[in-house]
């Protein structure tokens, strides 16, 4: 028998569905041999006490996303992806942005540019139309999903983005037609409006009031608003970061008449909560986010649902903006008004310690579980099982070597982003991932990064089976 090109012996290996003691043998990038006592290879990685799991896939983050506002995105393809690879995902899923006015191709070409010789691990990208003209809906749309952009979001709310419910239907129809999943932010963008207008007339402009202008109400009207263009349409949605109780009954309801409504939560909704926006001074732009973190109640509901199977994937919505920056929080200086302060937290890096560190750790989910939310699920959503998110032969050795033990104090000094705070500065987690490989070349060992920028590759996207998702 030829030598395998590595080895991962004595390790735990843990799926969607099992845990068991065995070595994997990798060849050309592939999991060629899943067996006890497999003979050294030309590497070998020593597992013991470790637990050997697939590499993270993150169904929702933003990588060099432009802006129309006058924020950057800190994190580009490298410094988000190596961030990425730290934290055990090897998978990324940003969004290739239209703007107004822009063709989706256009869109979908500058996103190719910023990635490619960048990137660090694989990547593909879902779409988010924002201007769903007759070309977009019937040419481009149809021509791109079928060239493996497979999946869109659709914006409910901001100025810049969002869509009437007379547009989501005629997007939701092509996603049908075409076989692609929907993404949806749900707000009511015009209840935020007066919400925004009224607080900002009465002098409220501190970073807690952005969580005023955003109540669970604007969200749960929403979120019923897009399951009930979905029933109509007849087509499933993923409605993402989902902050709380009556958001999750909505898709509870849903998902209970037998629609087929997925859903996403995020690392923010089981730890942050909206006190953290009340923070002294401006501290509390750090965790402003949309929708915003809501309270241990609606927090204890997100992790019932994790548990319950109600939400299918659990990702970091990283969306990075500097602190002390004029293009991030402080867009217009350390008083910037809540309504102006870029929206979203930087994440990629903890979602999975922290999950598992919150989750397996504290018995709130299994290990399988785990797994399921970060990994299998995503893949599976968004057509890139079994190559991504498995632990099986024939699949890409994107594997992470997660020590169970291993306690970090979580400082955004020794993180790997390109921002300048984390908002869970201080949090202590349980867990972390040691030794990181994608297609079978180790990404991180000894706290080190020997990846080259550049070598992820863009993953097409298969078209999700629309009887497929059966993940509830
Ligand atoms: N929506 C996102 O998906 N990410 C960051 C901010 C937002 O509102
Ligand atoms: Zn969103
Ligand atoms: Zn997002």
């Amino acid at each position: 028998m030829t030598e395998f090109d590595t080895v991962i012996r004595n390790g735990t290996i843990a799926t969607a569905s099992d845990t068991f003691e065995a070595d994997i043998g990798i060849s050309e990038g592939k999991i060629q041999a899943i067996a006890r006592n497999l003979p050294n290879g030309v590497k070998t990685i020593d597992a013991k006490n470790m637990l050997v799991l697939p590499g993270g896939v993150d169904g929702h983050c933003h990588l060099d996303q432009p802006t129309t506002d006058g924020s950057v995105c800190a994190d580009d393809f490298y410094t988000g992806t190596v961030a990425a690879a730290f934290g055990g995902t090897t998978t990324v899923i940003p969004f290739a942005c239209q703007f107004r006015g822009q063709a989706m191709q256009t869109a979908v070409d500058d996103y190719h540019l910023k990635a490619s010789g960048k990137a660090i691990v694989d990547y593909a990208f879902h779409l988010i139309v924002s201007d769903p003209t007759e070309t977009t809906l019937s040419v481009d749309l149809p021509r791109l999903i079928g060239e493996g952009y497979t999946s869109f979001k659709i914006y409910m709310t901001y100025d810049d983005m969002k869509l009437n419910d007379k547009q989501i239907i005629q997007l939701l129809s092509v996603a049908r037609k075409h076989g692609a999943l929907a993404m949806i932010h749900a707000e009511n963008t015009d209840l935020i409006a007066w919400l925004t207008e009224t607080l900002l007339a009465s002098g409220h402009t501190e970073p807690r009031y952005h969580a005023a202008s955003r109540p669970m109400l604007v969200e749960r009207e929403a979120t019923h608003r897009a399951i009930s263009i979905a029933e109509l349409a007849d087509v499933p949605i993923l409605i993402v970061h989902v902050s709380g109780r009556e958001a999750v009954e909505q898709i509870h309801w849903a998902q209970g008449r037998g629609l087929r409504i997925y859903a996403e939560t995020c690392p923010q909704y089981i730890t942050l909560t909206e006190a953290d926006l009340a923070k002294p001074g401006f501290e509390g732009a750090k965790c402003i986010c949309s929708p915003p973190p809501r309270d241990f109640q609606n927090q204890s509901v997100i992790w019932d649902g994790l548990a319950s199977g109600i939400f299918q994937i659990f990702s970091s919505d990283h969306a990075p903006f500097r602190y002390k920056s004029e293009t991030g929080k402080m867009l217009k200086g350390d008083e910037t008004p809540f309504n102006w302060i870029p929206n979203g937290l930087p994440g990629i890096e903890t979602r999975l310690p922290i999950l598992f560190s919150e989750g397996v750790k504290k018995g709130r989910i299994s290990l399988q579980k785990f797994v399921e939310l970060t990994a299998t699920n995503p893949a599976k959503m968004y057509g890139l099982h079994p190559r991504k998110g498995s632990i099986s032969i024939g699949s890409d050795a994107d594997l992470i070597v997660f020590d169970p033990e291993l306690r970090r104090i979580i400082r955004s000094e020794k993180l790997h982003h390109n921002v300048d705070y984390s908002p869970y500065e201080g949090m202590a987690v349980d867990g972390w991932p040691v030794t990181v490989l994608s297609r079978g070349e180790v990404l991180i060992e000894n706290n080190e990064l020997l990846a080259k920028p550049g070598r992820g590759q863009f993953l097409p996207c298969l078209k999700p089976d629309m009887a497929r998702p059966k993940v509830i």
